[in-house]
């Protein structure tokens, strides 16, 4: 047996209507934390059941980010490795659920108050797609009274970079908008790319919003250095064990109608791969790190979670 609540959650995810991998484990972390404060469940048993099988089905809205199945582990470990009985077990969730949102609030902010330690006033940023952590820090650079730029793709083909535009642009922030493949010939303008992340594997490589490589090679190539904000649930735990992070391929409709092109085959890939040695530092809430110190961010935060 499942909630209502984590149903609706997971549809809204695989839709985007609730997207951003920040976003996206924290609504999963509500939902379980709803189920938990809705449950019908009579014993400790039957309630575990049904929070894990209310996890499976969070886990199973969208492949990509791994936030989403941290989230449900953080919440699931907790009241597994407790023995208590239901409504102690109930209140234990319901706190551990309430626990991850609050951490993963502060880590956003903290990734900002970190990250606009690297950021200088007459600095021109590039970003791309809409990430929190990522504007967390060019927010916080700008209150700090920094004088800064910012270019921002429109990420086709849903356009979060929109999103980013219209929240810079509200905020008071210098903002142009330009196509994604304008991205190279705007970099010889640009001091830093801030990009945010939906996985960080166990050699630092970063998995982020389709598009993220192409403008990691061109800034490899102008030399301008490349900074991804990512909190630490972010990171993940199976790529220790050679587990390979799933690039979710969203309907051709997004791209274009196939009818209007004869039936051709059109692909989407949402996300794509940044080798490490095209990513200078990951900015975290715990601090700032080299790629290659990913696999001791993962041993230190979700050493439990990684399978044998
Ligand atoms: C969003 C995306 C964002 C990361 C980080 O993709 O790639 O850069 O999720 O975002 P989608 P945040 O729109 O397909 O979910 O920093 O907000 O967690």
């Amino acid at each position: 047996m499942t909630c209502d609540f984590v149903k609706d959650t997971s549809e809204k995810i695989a839709r985007m209507e609730i997207r951003g991998a920040g976003r996206i484990a924290r609504a999963a972390a509500e939902a379980l934390m709803r189920c938990a404060e809705t449950s019908k469940s009579k014993t400790a048993e039957d309630f575990l059941k049904e929070l894990e099988a209310s996890g499976n089905i969070l886990v199973g809205a969208r492949p990509s980010a791994v936030s989403l199945p941290n989230a449900v582990r953080f919440v699931l470990h907790r009241i597994k490795t407790s023995d208590l009985d239901l409504p102690q077990l109930r209140e234990l969730a319901i706190e551990t659920a309430a626990d991850f949102i609050d951490a993963s609030k502060k880590a956003v902010e903290k990734i900002g108050k970190i990250g606009a330690r690297r950021i200088s006033s007459g600095d021109t940023i590039m970003t791309h797609c809409h990430s929190t952590a990522a504007l967390s820090i060019i927010k916080t650079a700008f209150n700090q009274g920094k004088d800064i730029q910012v270019i921002a793709t429109e990420s086709r083909p849903r356009y979060q970079g929109h999103i980013t535009v219209k929240e810079l642009a509200k905020n008071g922030v210098p903002v142009r908008m330009i196509v994604d493949s304008a991205a190279r010939i705007f970099m010889k303008e640009v001091d830093k790319v801030i990009v945010g992340a939906d996985s960080i594997a166990a050699n630092g490589a970063v998995v982020n919003k389709i598009g993220t490589s192409q403008i990691a090679l061109s800034a490899h190539e102008a030399r301008v250095l490349f900074l991804v904000a990512a909190e630490t649930y972010k990171f993940h735990p199976a790529t220790v064990v050679g587990e390979l992070v799933e690039i979710e391929e969203r309907p051709a409709e997004e791209v274009a109608n196939p009818q209007e092109f004869g039936g051709v085959v059109i692909r989407n890939p949402a996300f794509d791969v940044t080798p490490p040695e095209y990513v200078d530092l990951i900015i975290t809430e715990k601090g700032v790190i080299p790629p290659q110190a990913a696999i001791l961010v993962i041993k230190e935060e979700f050493g439990w979670a990684i399978p044998h």
